[in-house]
Protein backbone atom coordinates (compact mmCIF):
# COMPACT_ATOMS: atom_id res chain seq x y z
CA UNK A 1 0.00 0.00 0.00
CA UNK A 2 1.32 3.27 -0.80
CA UNK A 3 0.07 6.20 1.12
CA UNK A 4 -2.26 9.15 -0.48
CA UNK A 5 -2.43 12.49 1.47
CA UNK A 6 -4.93 13.83 -0.22
CA UNK A 7 -6.81 10.59 0.42
CA UNK A 8 -6.46 11.18 3.98
CA UNK A 9 -7.43 14.66 3.71
CA UNK A 10 -10.47 13.40 1.44
CA UNK A 11 -11.11 10.87 4.47
CA UNK A 12 -11.20 13.77 7.16
CA UNK A 13 -13.19 16.08 5.41
CA UNK A 14 -15.49 14.28 3.61
CA UNK A 15 -16.02 12.14 7.08
CA UNK A 16 -16.67 14.78 9.35
CA UNK A 17 -18.68 17.61 6.74
CA UNK A 18 -21.32 14.54 6.76
CA UNK A 19 -21.32 14.11 10.15
CA UNK A 20 -22.28 17.69 10.60
CA UNK A 21 -24.79 18.20 8.27
CA UNK A 22 -26.31 15.10 9.32
CA UNK A 23 -26.91 16.61 12.61
CA UNK A 24 -28.07 20.25 12.03
CA UNK A 25 -31.65 18.72 13.31
CA UNK A 26 -31.09 16.71 15.76
CA UNK A 27 -33.08 15.83 18.96
CA UNK A 28 -31.23 16.74 21.60
CA UNK A 29 -27.92 18.85 21.85
CA UNK A 30 -25.83 18.53 24.68
CA UNK A 31 -23.26 21.82 25.29
CA UNK A 32 -20.29 21.49 27.67
CA UNK A 33 -18.64 17.62 27.84
CA UNK A 34 -17.87 17.71 31.40
CA UNK A 35 -19.13 14.73 33.87
CA UNK A 36 -22.43 15.83 33.81
CA UNK A 37 -22.61 16.36 29.82
CA UNK A 38 -20.63 13.10 29.41
CA UNK A 39 -22.94 11.02 31.47
CA UNK A 40 -26.25 12.78 30.27
CA UNK A 41 -25.34 12.41 26.45
CA UNK A 42 -24.36 8.52 27.12
CA UNK A 43 -27.42 7.56 28.08
CA UNK A 44 -29.40 9.36 25.92
CA UNK A 45 -27.46 7.73 23.21
CA UNK A 46 -28.51 4.20 24.62
CA UNK A 47 -32.40 5.74 24.46
CA UNK A 48 -32.00 5.81 20.92
CA UNK A 49 -31.88 9.62 20.68
CA UNK A 50 -30.03 11.44 17.78
CA UNK A 51 -27.53 13.76 19.97
CA UNK A 52 -24.47 15.90 19.71
CA UNK A 53 -22.28 16.79 22.36
CA UNK A 54 -20.42 19.91 21.63
CA UNK A 55 -17.53 21.48 23.60
CA UNK A 56 -15.62 24.48 23.42
CA UNK A 57 -12.49 22.54 24.10
CA UNK A 58 -10.30 20.86 22.08
CA UNK A 59 -10.59 17.58 25.08
CA UNK A 60 -13.60 16.46 26.09
CA UNK A 61 -13.55 16.16 30.22
CA UNK A 62 -14.11 19.59 31.54
CA UNK A 63 -13.15 20.00 35.13
CA UNK A 64 -12.99 16.08 35.65
CA UNK A 65 -9.32 15.74 34.27
CA UNK A 66 -7.63 17.39 37.25
CA UNK A 67 -9.49 16.21 40.11
CA UNK A 68 -8.46 18.19 43.14
CA UNK A 69 -6.38 20.61 42.84
CA UNK A 70 -4.83 18.32 40.25
CA UNK A 71 -4.70 15.48 42.16
CA UNK A 72 -6.05 13.30 39.95
CA UNK A 73 -8.74 11.67 41.58
CA UNK A 74 -12.20 12.18 42.04
CA UNK A 75 -14.50 11.53 44.96
CA UNK A 76 -18.00 9.77 44.90
CA UNK A 77 -20.45 9.15 47.15
CA UNK A 78 -22.57 5.90 48.02
CA UNK A 79 -26.23 7.37 46.13
CA UNK A 80 -23.73 7.55 42.77
CA UNK A 81 -21.31 4.33 43.12
CA UNK A 82 -24.19 2.60 40.49
CA UNK A 83 -23.36 4.81 38.04
CA UNK A 84 -19.50 4.16 38.84
CA UNK A 85 -20.48 0.45 37.90
CA UNK A 86 -22.76 1.48 35.41
CA UNK A 87 -19.58 2.72 33.27
CA UNK A 88 -17.38 0.62 33.88
CA UNK A 89 -14.75 3.12 36.22
CA UNK A 90 -12.96 1.25 38.79
CA UNK A 91 -12.42 3.50 42.03
CA UNK A 92 -11.79 1.93 45.92
CA UNK A 93 -13.91 2.73 49.15
CA UNK A 94 -12.25 5.06 51.22
CA UNK A 95 -13.94 5.11 53.98
CA UNK A 96 -17.73 3.96 54.67
CA UNK A 97 -19.79 5.53 51.61
CA UNK A 98 -17.23 7.29 49.74
CA UNK A 99 -15.68 5.81 46.78
CA UNK A 100 -12.54 7.15 45.19
CA UNK A 101 -11.64 6.73 41.08
CA UNK A 102 -8.49 8.19 38.91
CA UNK A 103 -10.25 11.12 37.19
CA UNK A 104 -9.11 10.00 33.83
CA UNK A 105 -10.61 6.93 33.88
CA UNK A 106 -13.40 8.42 34.51
CA UNK A 107 -13.45 10.45 31.40
CA UNK A 108 -11.90 8.15 29.19
CA UNK A 109 -15.06 5.59 30.53
CA UNK A 110 -17.49 8.37 30.07
CA UNK A 111 -16.39 9.24 26.93
CA UNK A 112 -16.48 5.56 25.50
CA UNK A 113 -19.77 5.03 26.88
CA UNK A 114 -21.19 7.86 24.65
CA UNK A 115 -19.29 6.88 21.57
CA UNK A 116 -20.32 3.37 22.15
CA UNK A 117 -24.04 4.94 22.80
CA UNK A 118 -23.76 6.67 18.67
CA UNK A 119 -23.39 10.24 20.61
CA UNK A 120 -21.56 12.79 18.02
CA UNK A 121 -18.58 15.07 19.45
CA UNK A 122 -17.96 18.40 18.12
CA UNK A 123 -15.09 19.31 20.10
CA UNK A 124 -13.19 22.64 18.98
CA UNK A 125 -17.16 24.11 18.77
CA UNK A 126 -18.17 26.73 20.94
CA UNK A 127 -22.06 27.68 21.36
CA UNK A 128 -22.09 31.52 21.31
CA UNK A 129 -25.90 31.94 21.12
CA UNK A 130 -28.90 29.99 20.68
CA UNK A 131 -32.06 30.40 17.93
CA UNK A 132 -35.14 30.83 19.88
CA UNK A 133 -38.13 31.36 16.93
CA UNK A 134 -41.79 32.43 17.58
CA UNK A 135 -43.09 29.38 19.77
CA UNK A 136 -40.70 30.87 22.56
CA UNK A 137 -38.90 27.29 22.52
CA UNK A 138 -35.01 26.93 22.50
CA UNK A 139 -34.83 25.07 19.18
CA UNK A 140 -31.31 25.27 18.30
CA UNK A 141 -27.92 26.56 18.51
CA UNK A 142 -25.71 29.00 17.07
CA UNK A 143 -22.01 27.89 16.43
CA UNK A 144 -18.67 28.59 15.40
CA UNK A 145 -15.17 27.76 15.67
CA UNK A 146 -13.59 28.13 18.76
CA UNK A 147 -10.59 30.05 17.95
CA UNK A 148 -12.62 32.41 15.33
CA UNK A 149 -13.93 32.98 19.05
CA UNK A 150 -10.92 33.29 20.79
CA UNK A 151 -8.99 35.30 17.95
CA UNK A 152 -11.97 38.00 18.05
CA UNK A 153 -12.52 36.90 14.28
CA UNK A 154 -15.65 38.92 13.09
CA UNK A 155 -16.41 35.27 11.07
CA UNK A 156 -20.66 34.87 10.76
CA UNK A 157 -21.24 31.47 12.65
CA UNK A 158 -23.64 28.25 11.30
CA UNK A 159 -26.69 27.07 13.10
CA UNK A 160 -28.06 23.54 14.18
CA UNK A 161 -31.83 22.68 15.25
CA UNK A 162 -32.75 20.75 18.08
CA UNK A 163 -35.56 19.50 19.86
CA UNK A 164 -34.04 19.90 23.42
CA UNK A 165 -30.74 21.34 24.40
CA UNK A 166 -28.98 20.94 27.54
CA UNK A 167 -26.95 23.20 29.34
CA UNK A 168 -23.97 21.10 30.65
CA UNK A 169 -21.72 24.33 30.51
CA UNK A 170 -20.67 24.38 34.16
CA UNK A 171 -19.91 27.16 36.87
CA UNK A 172 -20.99 29.89 34.25
CA UNK A 173 -23.95 28.38 32.86
CA UNK A 174 -23.76 29.89 29.59
CA UNK A 175 -26.35 29.13 27.96
CA UNK A 176 -28.64 29.76 30.39
CA UNK A 177 -26.80 33.00 30.26
CA UNK A 178 -27.96 33.04 26.89
CA UNK A 179 -31.59 33.12 27.46
CA UNK A 180 -31.26 35.51 30.22
CA UNK A 181 -29.09 38.20 28.19
CA UNK A 182 -31.69 38.24 25.51
CA UNK A 183 -34.18 38.84 27.49
CA UNK A 184 -35.73 35.39 28.14
CA UNK A 185 -37.55 34.60 31.51
CA UNK A 186 -34.97 33.26 33.16
CA UNK A 187 -32.71 34.46 36.27
CA UNK A 188 -29.46 32.95 36.78
CA UNK A 189 -28.46 33.57 40.07
CA UNK A 190 -24.94 32.20 40.43
CA UNK A 191 -23.68 29.73 41.96
CA UNK A 192 -22.76 29.92 45.76
CA UNK A 193 -20.01 29.16 48.62
CA UNK A 194 -19.15 25.70 48.86
CA UNK A 195 -21.21 23.35 50.77
CA UNK A 196 -20.27 19.76 49.39
CA UNK A 197 -23.61 18.45 51.25
CA UNK A 198 -26.09 20.95 50.42
CA UNK A 199 -24.64 20.96 46.59
CA UNK A 200 -24.68 17.53 46.39
CA UNK A 201 -28.32 16.56 47.95
CA UNK A 202 -29.88 19.68 46.47
CA UNK A 203 -28.50 18.97 42.73
CA UNK A 204 -31.51 16.71 41.39
CA UNK A 205 -33.61 18.93 42.18
CA UNK A 206 -31.95 21.60 40.43
CA UNK A 207 -31.71 19.36 37.02
CA UNK A 208 -34.53 20.55 35.18
CA UNK A 209 -36.25 22.17 32.45
CA UNK A 210 -35.42 25.87 32.83
CA UNK A 211 -37.17 27.93 30.05
CA UNK A 212 -38.89 25.96 27.00
CA UNK A 213 -36.34 23.46 25.68
CA UNK A 214 -33.68 23.72 27.84
CA UNK A 215 -32.48 21.96 30.11
CA UNK A 216 -29.86 22.32 32.94
CA UNK A 217 -27.48 19.76 34.09
CA UNK A 218 -24.55 19.59 36.39
CA UNK A 219 -22.98 22.65 38.18
CA UNK A 220 -25.08 24.84 35.36
CA UNK A 221 -28.39 23.43 37.00
CA UNK A 222 -26.80 24.37 40.89
CA UNK A 223 -25.57 27.91 38.93
CA UNK A 224 -29.10 28.84 37.49
CA UNK A 225 -30.79 27.99 41.30
CA UNK A 226 -28.09 30.09 43.18
CA UNK A 227 -27.02 27.06 44.93
CA UNK A 228 -23.70 25.87 46.73
CA UNK A 229 -20.74 24.47 44.60
CA UNK A 230 -19.38 21.15 46.09
CA UNK A 231 -15.48 20.90 44.81
CA UNK A 232 -14.16 17.57 43.74
CA UNK A 233 -17.00 14.83 44.61
CA UNK A 234 -18.86 14.35 41.18
CA UNK A 235 -21.22 11.76 42.17
CA UNK A 236 -24.00 14.87 41.83
CA UNK A 237 -22.72 15.28 38.37
CA UNK A 238 -23.34 11.75 37.20
CA UNK A 239 -26.57 11.49 38.90
CA UNK A 240 -27.88 15.04 37.36
CA UNK A 241 -26.17 14.19 34.12
CA UNK A 242 -28.66 11.08 34.62
CA UNK A 243 -31.87 12.95 35.69
CA UNK A 244 -31.40 15.91 32.43
CA UNK A 245 -31.28 12.47 30.06
CA UNK A 246 -34.76 10.92 31.85
CA UNK A 247 -36.16 14.37 31.23
CA UNK A 248 -35.12 15.57 27.95
CA UNK A 249 -35.90 11.38 27.22
CA UNK A 250 -39.62 12.12 28.93
CA UNK A 251 -39.98 15.40 26.83
CA UNK A 252 -38.94 13.37 23.40
CA UNK A 253 -41.47 10.53 24.00
CA UNK A 254 -39.00 8.26 24.54
O1 LIG B 1 -17.15 22.51 34.08
P1 LIG B 1 -17.57 21.17 33.62
O2 LIG B 1 -16.75 20.00 34.02
O3 LIG B 1 -19.12 21.01 33.99
P2 LIG B 1 -19.95 19.96 34.89
O4 LIG B 1 -20.30 18.77 34.09
O5 LIG B 1 -18.93 19.48 36.02
C1 LIG B 1 -18.43 20.33 36.99
C2 LIG B 1 -17.20 19.65 37.57
O6 LIG B 1 -16.22 19.49 36.57
C3 LIG B 1 -16.58 20.36 38.78
C4 LIG B 1 -17.47 20.41 39.95
C5 LIG B 1 -18.18 19.18 40.41
O7 LIG B 1 -17.47 18.41 41.17
O8 LIG B 1 -17.66 21.42 40.57
O9 LIG B 1 -16.19 21.68 38.40
O10 LIG B 1 -21.04 20.73 35.50
O11 LIG B 1 -17.64 21.17 32.02
C6 LIG B 1 -18.28 22.18 31.31
C7 LIG B 1 -17.79 22.13 29.88
O12 LIG B 1 -18.56 23.03 29.09
C8 LIG B 1 -17.70 23.61 28.12
C9 LIG B 1 -16.39 23.82 28.88
O13 LIG B 1 -15.28 23.94 28.01
C10 LIG B 1 -16.33 22.55 29.73
O14 LIG B 1 -15.61 21.51 29.09
N1 LIG B 1 -18.32 24.86 27.64
C11 LIG B 1 -18.54 25.98 28.37
N2 LIG B 1 -19.13 26.91 27.62
C12 LIG B 1 -19.30 26.39 26.38
C13 LIG B 1 -18.79 25.06 26.40
C14 LIG B 1 -19.85 26.86 25.17
N3 LIG B 1 -20.35 28.10 25.05
N4 LIG B 1 -19.86 26.05 24.08
C15 LIG B 1 -19.36 24.79 24.18
N5 LIG B 1 -18.82 24.28 25.32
Amino acid sequence: MTLNEVTISRAILEEQHQALIDHLEMDAAVIGGGPSGLACAALLGEKGVKCALIEKKLSIGGGMWGGGMMFPRIVVQEEARRLLDRFGIAYKAFEEGYYVAKSVEAVAKLTAAACDAGVEFFNLTTVEDIMIRGNGRVGGLVVNWTPVDMAGLHVDPLTMACTCTVDATGHDAMIARMVEKKGGALKVKGESFMWAERAESQILAHTKEVFPGLFVTGMAANAVAGECRMGPIFGGMLLSGERAAELVAERLGR
